[in-house]
């Protein structure tokens, strides 16, 4: 039978390895569409950059595509979705993720038929049956969110090719991801909220459990990537699901609070088989961390590295330069914590504002200036030697901003003895 729905990853060019991680996303809409028994397909177009045109090919003619973007994605969406409508005029294109939650209007002003805002999985329902219905499409989707998450199928993976996807986390054998949990309780002014709102959900740890089961059987795959925002918001949950998870044997790498019920809770975690805590530092600034409203504290963020060496985790602390309010004085003092705290890895990144979070919405209020970005450009994380900054303080122009952040970076990987993009080339790093 003909697949009713096409869902589409566009490509990512600026990631180093553009085949990590599977679009989870996108697989949940699958599950959703296949547990009500319409035929889906999906289509990863990761590196397919300069041949969009003969990479849909295999695929003409169905009613429907979706395509998910994030911001930097979005430009490859617009020529997927000019191309599938240069074949079949009567094709109906929507569009949903990180980027049309915060600009819908945008993207309808660019021609997509239908811009589905936060999560997806009832909205893409709704949309096939209207489509089978042959009624109109709403333009615009924004649906309540789903209120129990466990009623979710587990993301359709074997609707690609898992096993060509693939990330190191110093382990033997490649991890894939999982999500436990949708959105954060937190509001730093620099974090894009337009999917999940304000607010954490989360799945039960059984349903967790089960997952995890079911990709060991089906792959054989036994190294993970929890991607939640935060695993440890709850500390009844983490400590619960450390306990399942022992059994399991699995190694897995997680993003967690500093401030959360950390040493205790670390050392459950490093018995369960967590080899590695990526933790948004930010800065080294207390000012900083107060104008962006991280709600923890540079002091916090030193014990958090020093606990988890203690509970021999490696901690990867993710640092920005050119947040609001940066001057030579915050600089100094994220070189100075650098110094001191001495994490076994870092992400060091330029500052990358995106539409909808309030330090975008205004800038004026948090002694920041926004240039035109072009979205092509608009990550964070790409390939050493190509980034850009496109913000200034009152007190750093972009460029002295660029310059900081490269004599930083330098200095980092020299005290850190680690080149990102070097040492870990034939890793895999998003
Ligand atoms: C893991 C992660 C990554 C991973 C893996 C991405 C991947 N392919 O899985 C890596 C490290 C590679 C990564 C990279 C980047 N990321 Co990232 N990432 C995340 C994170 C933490 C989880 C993503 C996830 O799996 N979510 C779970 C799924 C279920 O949610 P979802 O994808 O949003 O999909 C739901 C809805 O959006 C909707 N939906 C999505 N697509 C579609 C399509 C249709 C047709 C419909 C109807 C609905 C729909 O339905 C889905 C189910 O409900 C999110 C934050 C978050 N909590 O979501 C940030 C986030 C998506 N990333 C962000 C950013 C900025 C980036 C980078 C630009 C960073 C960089 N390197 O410069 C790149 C972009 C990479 C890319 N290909 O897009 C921002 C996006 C902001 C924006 N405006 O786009 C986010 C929101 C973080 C934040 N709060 O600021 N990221
Ligand atoms: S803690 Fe992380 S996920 Fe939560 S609001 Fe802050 S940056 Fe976003």
């Amino acid at each position: 039978m003909d697949n009713q729905i096409i869902l589409i990853n566009p490509p990512s060019p600026f990631l180093i390895n553009q085949k990590c991680f599977l679009p989870l996303g996108i697989l949940y809409l699958a599950a959703v569409l296949e547990k009500n028994n319409i035929p889906v397909k999906v289509i990863d177009l990761a590196g397919a950059e300069d041949s969009l045109e003969p990479a849909l090919d295999n695929y003409p003619g169905r009613p429907l595509y979706g395509i998910t973007a994030s911001t930097p994605q979005y430009p490859y969406a617009k020529k997927i979705k000019d191309i599938i409508k240069s074949r079949n005029r009567d094709a109906r294109v929507i569009i949903g993720g990180s980027h049309p939650s915060s600009v819908p209007k945008q993207c309808l002003k660019d021609g997509f038929d239908c811009v589905v805002v936060g999560e997806g999985e009832n909205a893409v329902l709704d949309i096939v049956k209207a489509s089978r219905e042959k009624k109109e499409l709403p333009s615009l989707i924004r649906l309540p969110y789903i209120p129990v998450l466990d009623s979710i199928p587990f993301p359709a993976r074997h609707l690609l090719p898992i096993n060509s996807y693939g990330y190191d986390i110093g382990q033997e054998g490649r991890a894939t991801t999982i999500i436990t949990s949708r959105g954060c309780a937190f509001s730093c002014v620099f974090c894009s909220k337009d999917v999940w709102q304000q607010g954490a959900r989360f799945h039960s740890v059984d349903y967790v459990i089960e997952e995890l089961r079911s990709v060991i059987s089906d792959y054989g795959i036994k190294h993970f990537l929890f991607l939640d925002d935060a695993i440890n918001l709850k500390k009844e949950r983490i400590h619960d699901l450390c306990l399942k998870l022992k059994p399991l044997r699995i190694k897995w790498r997680c993003y967690a609070r500093a401030d959360f019920n950390a040493k205790e809770t670390l050392l459950a975690m490093k018995e369960a088989g967590c080899v590695e805590i990526g933790v948004g530092v930010e800065s080294g600034s207390q000012k900083i961390l107060d104008t962006v409203g991280k709600g923890s504290t540079v002091a916090r963020n030193t014990s958090f590295i020093n606990e988890c060496k203690e509970a021999g985790i490696t901690a990867n602390a993710f640092i920005m330069i050119g947040l609001p309010g940066e001057d030579y004085q915050t600089v100094e003092a994220t070189r100075r914590w650098m110094e001191e705290a001495r994490p076994d890895k870092f992400g060091f990144n330029i500052f990358m504002p995106y539409a909808g979070t309030p330090v975008y919405n205004n800038p004026q209020n948090y002694d920041l200036l926004i240039y035109d970005i072009p979205q092509e450009h608009s990550w964070v994380k790409g390939r050493q030697g190509e980034y850009r900054c496109y913000v200034a303080t009152s007190k750093l122009s972009s460029q002295e901003i660029l310059r900081l952040f490269s004599e930083l970076f330098e200095y980092y990987s020299r005290l850190l003895n680690w080149r990102p993009g070097v040492g870990e080339l034939n890793r895999l790093i998003a």
